[in-house]
This record gives structure tokens, sequence and C-alpha cells, in this order.
């Protein structure tokens, strides 16, 4: 799936039954325009495709790619050992270890080699997506004021939650 011509973001994910959690990342970035492609680029079965979108990704024009991978989770640790583009980390739930697998995997990169690891699941799928986000809107004063409309419809919505307990 790929939202434009230039996707500004890479979403990947090592398989296909990942999507059910990382689509909350795509979700995210189609809400606030911003471009993205999403594809699966698994480390242990395809790992020669996987170098390649790496070594490809800063010529490409990708500001950030967010990876998501459960179990032995190395995709986000490999594809930033490729590239310098910022790696953002998704810990996929696991069938057996509910993704706690995954979170240690992904989190525990050794110093020098960067990954930004975000919560286990669909949280933490969305997050990743927020924080590309945040991070383009520095540049970006229209994306700048529709995060900060995020936040206040999010404020507004936990304001409501208090009035229905009265
Ligand atoms: C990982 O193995 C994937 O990221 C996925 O979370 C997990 C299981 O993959 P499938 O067996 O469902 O393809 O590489």
């Amino acid at each position: 799936m790929t939202s434009a011509a230039t996707p500004l973001v890479g979403v990947v994910m090592g398989s296909s039954s990942d999507w059910d959690i990382m689509r909350h990342a795509a979700e995210i970035l189609a809400e606030f325009g911003v471009t993205f492609e999403a594809q699966v680029v698994s480390a242990h079965r395809m790992p020669d495709e996987m170098f390649r979108y790496a070594e490809g990704a800063r010529a490409r024009g990708l500001a950030a790619i967010i990876a998501g991978a459960g179990g032995a989770a190395h995709l986000p640790g490999m594809l930033a050992a490729k590239t310098t583009v910022p790696v953002l980390g998704v810990p996929v739930p696991s069938k057996h270890l509910q993704g706690v697998d995954s979170l240690h995997s992904i989190v525990q990169m050794p110093k020098g080699v960067p990954v930004a690891t975000f919560a286990i699941g669909a949280a933490g799928a969305a997050n990743a997506a927020l924080f590309v986000v945040a991070m383009l809107a520095r540049d970006d004063a229209a994306l700048a004021a529709k995060l900060d409309a995020f936040r206040a419809r999010q404020t507004e919505a936990a304001r409501a939650m208090s009035a229905e307990l009265r």
C-alpha cells in the first residue's frame, strides 16, 4: 500500500499478520495527510529485500521508518543497522509471550545504533506515527496546527468522560 508517489514515511512489518497492529500507524499518518508506504519486509524470510529497503531509504526521501515485528523482532534493529534514517520500533504482540519478547528484543539495541521503541501493540503503532507527525511538524506549521487540534479533541473527550460520571 502506498499513499503517494513519493512517500515520506515507511511503515514496514515482518509479516502480514502484523498488519492488524501496524494499520494503526498507517491510519494516523493518513489522518494527518502524511504520505506513507506500507509493506512486508521480513528480516529473516527476505533479508536481501530488507537490506535493499534500508539502504535505499534516504535516497528515496523517507524521513522515518516505522517498523513492527513480533517474537525475535530483529527487523527494526537490522533496518537501523543499514540506514541513518530514524527507525521507530513497534513491538507486535506474540502468541506465547504477548509481545514482551518483542519489546525486549527491540528496546535492547546496543549503544551506537538506536531504535526508538514504543509500547506493545496498537497504542505503540499509533504513537510511533504521532511521534513522526510531531517531528515533521517542526518544519510544517499546518501539520503542527493539526497536531494541536488532535490533542485538543483528546482533551475534550477526556473532560466529557468525567462529566459522564456525575
Ligand atoms: C515476525 O514473526 C513477524 O513480525 C510476526 O510478528 C511473527 C509471526 O509471523 P507469522 O508467522 O505470522 O508470519 O517475523
